[in-house]
């Protein structure tokens, strides 16, 4: 087994200390800290996944294999942040409410600010009026949203709405993503963009801010 499986098998298992030991090993060995991420931390979360949809683990082991993520990514995020330019503006981010997942929605904010963004990291849980408060308090030019739950999703529509009702939705441009949410959906709560991961996230926000059409727009 290499590496980089072996970094998946130990996330797979929960096991926080040794995915820190091999995620270390790997970027000393200079592997990137794109391969680490993509085929040994999401690799093994995929799996663990899997194992939770079809019933052959349950929720604690869920959440064990969520801490090794975390173990792991702390490791890369100054990898993936290290080429950091000056900033790009400020950018508001957070999982909509009833909803606690945040792996997914810390990578992309580390890649935001990868590429100069200041974020504001609301974390998870957040209610429309707190997106709203923080977009007032910080100037922010973003809000991204991101949702793991078909429960959730209808939640950002309704930050979408609320940011339009107090006079900010030209101003302000929103970007949603999470595992359920699609394109469409996107553009049926009337957000500017949807990203599929934080790559993407990056790409979109910057077209946004060259002028691009953002989904509203696009014909
Ligand atoms: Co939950 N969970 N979970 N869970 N969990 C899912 C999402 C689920 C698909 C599992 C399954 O059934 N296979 C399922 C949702 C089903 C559905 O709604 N369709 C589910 C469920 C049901 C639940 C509970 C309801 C279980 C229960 O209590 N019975 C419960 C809900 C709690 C709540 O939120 N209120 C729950 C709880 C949990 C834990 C707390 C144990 C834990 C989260 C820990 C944490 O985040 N700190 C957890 C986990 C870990 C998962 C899975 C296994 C992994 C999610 C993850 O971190 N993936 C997940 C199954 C799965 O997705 N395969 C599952 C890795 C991460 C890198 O990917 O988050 O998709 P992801 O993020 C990607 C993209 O989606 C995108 O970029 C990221 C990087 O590539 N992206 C954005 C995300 N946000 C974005 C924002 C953007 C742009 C892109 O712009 C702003």
């Amino acid at each position: 087994m290499d590496l980089l499986q072996r970094i998946a098998k130990e996330l797979e298992e929960g096991r926080a200390p040794a995915v820190a030991e091999l995620t270390a090993e790997a970027i000393a060995l200079e592997m990137t800290a794109d391969d680490i991420l993509q085929n040994g931390l999401i690799a093994g979360m995929n799996v663990v996944g899997e194992k939770f949809r079809t019933h052959q683990i349950f929720l604690p082991h869920v959440l064990l294999a969520a801490r090794a993520m975390h173990a792991g990514m702390d490791l890369l995020k100054p990898l993936l942040i290290r080429d950091a330019v000056p900033t790009l503006g400020k950018a508001v981010l957070g999982t909509v409410r009833g909803d606690q997942h945040d792996i997914g929605k810390n990578l992309v904010g580390i890649m935001l600010e990868g590429v100069g963004f200041e974020v504001i990291d609301l974390g998870t849980d957040v209610a429309p009026e707190a997106f709203l408060a923080a977009v007032r308090e910080h100037g922010a030019k973003v809000v991204g949203m991101s949702a793991l739950l078909t429960t959730t999703m209808p939640v950002m529509g309704e930050v979408v709405a609320l940011l339009e009702e107090e006079g900010l939705g030209g101003e302000v441009r929103t970007v949603v993503g999470g595992a359920p949410v699609t394109k469409d959906f996107a553009r049926e709560i009337g957000a500017d963009a949807y990203a599929f991961d934080g790559v993407s996230a990056v790409d979109r926000i910057r077209a946004l801010f060259a002028g691009e059409p953002g989904l509203q727009e696009e014909s």
